[in-house]
């Protein structure tokens, strides 16, 4: 999956966008790329676009539809993924559970054994979203030992903590280069309550 360069590495990083259907998946990935706020449709299959993180840090992101009838299908994409992630809706407190659920069941796969995933709780703009303590506390994240993991709060609309993601990425692509299993250290990672 994809080329190698000399240091044995993926050129590119393989980052694969995953959430229910109206999380936010498709603004985030082209207001991560600079565009204008889109008009956007529900994703039928996949959206893909390169990218480019902190550090010179090329990634191929990959924004999968999340609508229940695609879902059986996310399994297709995971094999070769270095990151996942998941986007949250911040305002849908009712569907919180199922997002939960979806996020176990990815992990689960055999394709994602190690892989570490950043986790975006969007829509932070809006005045109904949940604080991103809360959605801490009820992603139970600490039981993801195997995984590298980071939660950052964001807003595709406005644009609030998406240079902070793409540092989340950058890192989580490090760890899984170095093949860590936990990071225990600074803020948004694993186990902390990084709230911003
Ligand atoms: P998806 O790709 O995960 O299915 P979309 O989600 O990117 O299609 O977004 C679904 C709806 O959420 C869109 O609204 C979009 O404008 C809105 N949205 C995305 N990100 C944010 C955000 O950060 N804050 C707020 N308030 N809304 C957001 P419509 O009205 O077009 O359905």
């Amino acid at each position: 999956m994809g080329s190698v360069n000399s240091r044995g590495h993926k050129a590119e990083a393989r980052v694969v966008m995953m959430g229910l259907d109206s999380a936010g998946k498709t603004t985030l990935l082209y207001k991560l790329k600079g565009h204008q706020l889109v008009e956007t449709l529900p994703t039928i299959g996949f959206n893909v676009e390169p990218l480019k993180a902190p550090g010179h840090v090329s990634l191929t992101l990959w924004d999968v539809g999340g609508q229940t009838q695609l879902r059986a299908s996310w399994k297709d994409y995971l094999e070769g993924t270095d990151i996942l992630v998941y986007v949250l809706d911040s305002t849908d407190e009712t569907r919180l559970p199922e997002a939960v659920a979806e996020l176990r069941e990815i992990l689960n796969d055999p394709n994602m054994a190690r892989v570490p995933f950043l986790v975006l709780a969007n829509k932070q703009e809006a005045p109904d979203a949940l604080p991103l303590l809360e959605i801490k506390n009820r992603l139970g994240l600490e039981r993801f030992q195997d995984h590298c993991w980071e939660l950052r709060a964001c807003s595709a609309l406005t644009g609030q903590g998406l240079p902070e993601a793409l540092q989340s990425l950058r890192s989580l692509l490090r760890s899984r280069r170095c093949r860590c299993l936990q990071v225990r250290a600074g803020g948004a990672r694993s186990g902390e309550n990084k709230t911003s």
